[in-house]
């Protein structure tokens, strides 16, 4: 078993290649891949650079270059639900692309033919993220996570997200990684701590709360590495 852990930013990986032990970096596709264990299991960690497209590129060569067989993602979020505050940490049960639009061919928000609007994370993960969150006896929220190429900074647009596709929380990088999994047959699962609300004071609060929020992610997703069966 090698797990991938994925995050989009620098600051979304630190707090997890730092704790890593025999790190080994490999560059490839114009990025970095840290190769090393966690408590004795077999990790690769790499952060794909902000996007679906970034994003896109990163789990399919942690998965197809480097035989990742289990891809968690970690990072931080925007809220779109009210009882998110930030800190606090959501699970996706299902990602979905809020930016997708051929609604011209009679289509939904987020859909293309062959695909569908929302992809759902793996059912087993979700367990045992839960199993773990109650052992700590943390609050963990689960719905769904939106991913668009939008930095989302504006109100009208956060509730044209929570009314079209019933989101709970909003990114940038979520959905490329269900696509990537779901079409190579690889669980997958989605943790994102919240670092704004996505309204206008989002840039400001980000900023401030990147780094706190990042980290509270990343602890939690090692706690996931240890709980995970061999
Ligand atoms: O990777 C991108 C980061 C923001 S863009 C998506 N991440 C953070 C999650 C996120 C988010 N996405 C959309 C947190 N809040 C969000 C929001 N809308 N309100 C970025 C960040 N820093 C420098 C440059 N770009």
């Amino acid at each position: 078993m090698k797990i991938a852990l994925m995050g989009a930013m620098p600051e979304e990986i630190e707090p997890i290649v730092s704790k890593l032990s025999n790190v080994t970096i490999t560059n490839y596709g114009a990025n970095k891949y840290y190769e090393g264990s966690y408590n004795g299991k077999e990790v690769v960690v790499a952060y794909s650079k902000i996007g679906k497209v970034f994003a896109t590129l990163t789990a399919t060569i942690l998965i197809e270059k480097f035989g990742c067989d289990k891809l968690l993602f970690s990072g931080v979020a925007g809220a779109i639900s009210s009882d998110l505050n930030i800190g606090d940490l959501i699970i996706a049960d299902g990602l979905c692309q809020h930016d997708l639009d051929i609604t011209a061919f009679g289509h939904p928000f987020g859909f293309v033919p062959e695909g569908e609007v929302c992809i759902s994370t793996d059912v087993t993960l979700r367990e045992t993220a839960k199993a773990v969150a109650k052992a700590k006896g943390i609050t963990l929220k689960e719905g769904i996570i939106a991913t668009g190429d939008q930095f989302v900074a504006n109100a009208d647009r956060k509730n044209w997200i929570e009314s079209t596709f019933k989101a709970d929380a909003l990114e940038m990088e979520g959905a490329s990684v269900a696509v990537v999994c779901n079409a190579l047959d690889i669980p997958f699962f989605v943790l994102r701590a919240i670092s704004d609300s996505a309204d206008m004071d989002a840039g400001f609060d980000f900023e401030a709360f990147l780094e706190s929020s990042a980290k509270v992610s990343a602890d939690f997703i090692l706690s996931m590495v240890d709980a995970i069966e061999r």
